[in-house]
């Protein structure tokens, strides 16, 4: 990745966080298209010399859709006017529905987009692109329902690996990680537990459901997995988001998980809009040599914002408020 064109602010002076807010947040305003009511939950990676994206955006309908958008510095974004359609052969997967909190993934050398699909409820959708134009849909990964579909970076034991979250048809209240396997994409087994929201007493902001962010990033230490969590308060679910180590080979083993957030809905643009107090991840730009990571997040269900940190300072925050 081209370091020059990361998106960065240096920590505030003063600022004591392990992440912190870039200044010009919310980087993305819910009206940026002519027809958009919201624009969040979105998902970025590195394209060619610039950015590519697909982005939540749900319409004055109030229908949730996805959109391509390009970038050359992943702060100021163009989004195509027109949804994303995908290429499908098959009809009966290939017609669209709904689509919603999309993330997408390098996997050798060809980008991946899973995202919440209608299918009979909500399921994980995946296709892939070369150049985010041309969108081929596979099949669904999961029976309904089920969100938060993430892809690993590489092939685990030979197979495309992906952390899901089992669901309902309605606003799920509990839910845990889990991991599976697939050769094909086709076929998706191997099935096996990651971790359960916490207990309310050891870490609250996680205690009623979980999900996976962005793409897990390899580290010497595992897998950096951010991941977001929910607390029911007496105003509703607050949903926040923290970090986790997963083993290197065995990802569905947790080595680490923060007991703290790394970030909370704590500014107005988080705290008001269309569903108050979300801070929801779905993507990050990382840079390995210095360490430096951006971290995009869905802001009250409405806009987009950037956060940003150190990965060695996360995986040092992640062991020293670890409640395994
Ligand atoms: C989840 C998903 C997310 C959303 C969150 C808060 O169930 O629908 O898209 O950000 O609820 O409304």
């Amino acid at each position: 990745m081209n370091t020059n064109q990361m998106p960065w602010e240096d920590r505030p002076a003063g600022c004591k966080d392990v992440v912190w807010r870039c200044s010009k947040n919310p980087i993305i305003p819910r009206d940026l298209l002519p027809t958009s009511n919201s624009i969040f939950n979105s998902a970025v990676v590195s394209f060619k010399e610039g950015f590519a994206g697909v982005f939540r955006c749900d319409d004055r309908n109030r229908r949730m859709a996805l959109h391509v958008g390009f970038s050359d510095d992943a702060i100021n974004w163009k989004i195509n006017e027109e949804p994303l359609r995908f290429q499908c052969d098959n009809l009966e997967i290939g017609e669209w529905v709904y689509g919603y909190d999309p993330r997408v993934c390098l996997i050798e050398g060809r980008y991946y987009v899973t995202w919440c699909n209608g299918y009979h409820g909500p399921t994980i959708g995946v296709a892939w692109t070369d150049d985010f134009v041309t969108f081929h849909q596979e099949e669904n990964a999961f029976l309904p329902y089920n969100r938060n579909g993430v892809m690993f970076p590489v092939k685990i034991n030979g197979n495309f690996a992906m952390v899901s979250r089992p669901s309902d048809t309605g606003h799920t209240p509990f839910g845990d990680i889990f991991y599976s396997e697939s050769p094909d994409l086709v076929y998706w087994g191997k099935h096996r537990h990651v971790m359960a929201p916490a207990p309310f007493e050891q870490s609250a902001w996680q205690c009623m459901k979980i999900g996976a962010g962005p793409t897990p990033i390899e580290t010497e230490e595992g897998w950096l997995m951010i991941y977001h969590g929910v607390l029911h308060s007496c105003n509703g679910y607050v949903y926040s988001f923290g970090s986790a180590i997963l083993d290197r080979d065995e990802p569905w083993k947790v080595k680490y998980r923060s007991g703290q957030y790394l970030l909370s809905p704590q500014k107005a643009y988080e705290c008001m809009g269309d569903v108050p107090n979300v801070c929801f991840p779905c993507a990050a730009l990382h840079d390995s040599e210095t360490g430096q990571i951006a971290i995009y997040y869905g802001c009250a269900d409405t806009v987009t914002g950037l956060a940003f940190g150190y990965i060695p300072e996360i995986i040092e925050f992640t062991k020293r408020t670890s409640i395994i």
